[in-house]
């Protein structure tokens, strides 16, 4: 049996999953092997399939040193299979089956649910690599680049993740749900992707980085409720991604916070103190603050549909079933079961938004949100206090919950960011303003151009303190031509 810590390295798929004493799961994961790989080279990085990029690969799931840098092509990237190593004796930490040793197969009864979870979260991995297809070719540093095809490949091993859970404990069902999910295309008229967030275009860096700030920033809330499952191959699958996951959000955040650190400099540098002359700052040739205000309320919005209703039987169920659990179970000071609890939910009544308290069980997609939303609150704080720093008035604010939104009590609804209801009237007159309007990616297509010489970056973006894996400035993070 392999001990959940050493990693197999030398077969088509490393992993510590004792795969090659498995020739069953062995067979079928190498079935699959083709078929993602056509799809990497059809739907991945576009134009950059053969440039060596300065990747890190998982090589181990110690704590310390797990991953491993070196120049890689990326379809030669060996995306495995790693399991956190197991808790011993792990209990189930939640639920009706609270108390219950972790079950180490799937329980009959819940199959259904647990294949739907397993296959909404495997989709988005393969999503948001569709939606960055195209950002290669505006990069706006070499430096940038690496970070993109970084989280382009652990997004693809993120989908082998769910695959071979899939494969491993679905039989036939999962090797038919693991087709699909290479067939599925985002924005596709015919096929999309399942969640509304992955099937909307990231037209530019600037949307990149708030993708990997709010999107990503997603993943990790689902991943950490997901850990929680008594499924236990479920909870170490998810304890692993965690810990790419963390780069993904350090790349948005430190993105933007790039982005506003060059506006603010090149503003002061000019002796422009008024961020709201939005002409004046882009002739500076960065972006000006509104802008970037207005891309956080579509990305922040979008992101809060992935949370799903805040009312939701399904929630209740998958809760209820020990399948999946709130962000850090552990640490919350209640009884994990939750039949005589209620939590507050903002809900829409005779067009108003009123708190009421509801059923736990049922706000448990409403907690896993506010969860999120005091988690990015800290990004926007570190965010305002670069634009702080330079002197400059002005402050980057979270929309309220009940703006833009397609799911949920709010959806359809139309409310400004500060959470006020506005008539038709009103918001047509005020969209152009609250979010990014197709001036806005007029002007942020004009921006963006690659730069490509190493240490070089876009006039719309300051460097980073440091370099990956401790690199130098000038480092050569993508080799594109050899
Ligand atoms: N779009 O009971 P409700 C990531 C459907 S991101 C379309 O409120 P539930 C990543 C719903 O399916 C993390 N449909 O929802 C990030 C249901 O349909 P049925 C991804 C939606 O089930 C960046 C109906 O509406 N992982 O990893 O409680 C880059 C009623 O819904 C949407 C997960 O999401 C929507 N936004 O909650 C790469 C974790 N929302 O059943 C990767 C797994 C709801 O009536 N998924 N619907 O046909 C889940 O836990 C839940 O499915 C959701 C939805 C939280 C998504
Ligand atoms: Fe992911
Ligand atoms: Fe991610």
């Amino acid at each position: 049996m392999p001990d959940g810590t050493s990693v197999d390295y030398d077969g088509l798929i490393p992993n510590n999953v004792g795969l090659n004493d498995d020739s069953r799961v062995r067979k079928a994961l190498e079935t699959w092997h083709p078929g993602y790989i056509d799809w990497w080279r059809d739907m991945g990085p576009d134009g950059f399939q053969e440039a060596l990029v300065y990747l890190r690969t998982a090589v181990s799931v110690d704590a310390t040193g797990w991953a491993k840098f070196g120049f890689v092509r990326m379809p030669e990237y060996k995306w495995g299979i790693l399991l956190a190593p197991a808790v011993e004796e792990r209990r189930i930490p939640f639920g009706r089956h609270k108390g219950e040793p972790a079950w180490q197969e799937v329980p009959g009864e819940y199959r259904a649910m647990l294949r739907r979870l397993l296959v909404i979260q495997g989709d988005t991995e393969p999503a948001s690599v569709e939606q960055q297809r195209h950002l290669g070719a505006t990069a706006p540093s070499l430096y940038d680049l690496r970070n993109l095809f970084q989280v382009n490949v652990e997004e693809g091993r993120h989908l082998w993740a769910m695959v071979y859970l899939l494969q491993k404990y679905f039989g036939a069902d999962g090797r038919e749900e693991a087709e699909e999910l290479l067939r599925r295309r985002s924005g596709d008229a015919d096929a999309p992707r399942m969640l509304g967030a992955f099937n909307e275009a990231t037209p530019d860096w600037l949307s990149f980085f708030m993708f990997t700030t709010f999107t990503d920033r997603d993943g990790k809330m689902q991943l950490e409720a997901l850990a929680q499952s008594g499924f236990d191959p479920l909870s170490r699958t998810c304890r692993f991604m965690l810990t790419e996951e963390a780069h993904h959000m350090f790349v948005g955040e430190s993105g933007v916070g790039r982005i506003i650190a060059r506006t603010c400099q090149a503003m002061k540098a000019a002796g422009l103190e008024d961020a709201a002359d939005v002409a004046a700052v882009r002739r500076l040739g960065v972006i000006d603050l509104p802008l970037i205000q207005r891309k956080i309320n579509l990305h922040c919005s979008l992101t809060l549909d992935l949370f799903g209703s805040e009312i939701s039987t399904n929630a209740a169920n998958a809760f209820n079933a020990s399948l999946k659990g709130r962000f850090r179970e552990a640490r919350l000071n209640d009884d994990h079961v939750l039949l005589n609890d209620t939590y507050p939910v903002l809900r829409l009544v005779g067009g108003a938004i009123a708190r009421q308290d509801v059923p736990a069980l049922s706000a448990l997609n409403m907690r896993l949100r506010d969860d999120f939303l005091d988690d990015v609150a800290a990004g926007v704080g570190r965010w305002n206090n670069v634009i702080e720093r330079s002197g400059i008035a002005y402050r980057l604010h979270l929309p309220h919950v009940a703006f833009n939104r397609k799911i949920g009590e709010f959806a359809g609804a139309r409310f400004d960011p500060a959470g006020q209801p506005l008539s038709a009237d009103e918001w047509g007159a005020r969209e152009a303003a609250l979010l990014p309007s197709s001036a806005d990616g007029e002007f942020l297509a004009s921006l963006m151009r690659p730069v490509q010489e190493p240490g070089v970056f876009a006039s719309w973006i300051a460097p980073p303190r440091i370099g990956i894996d401790n690199k130098p400035g000038d480092f050569e993070y993508v080799k594109i031509h050899e």
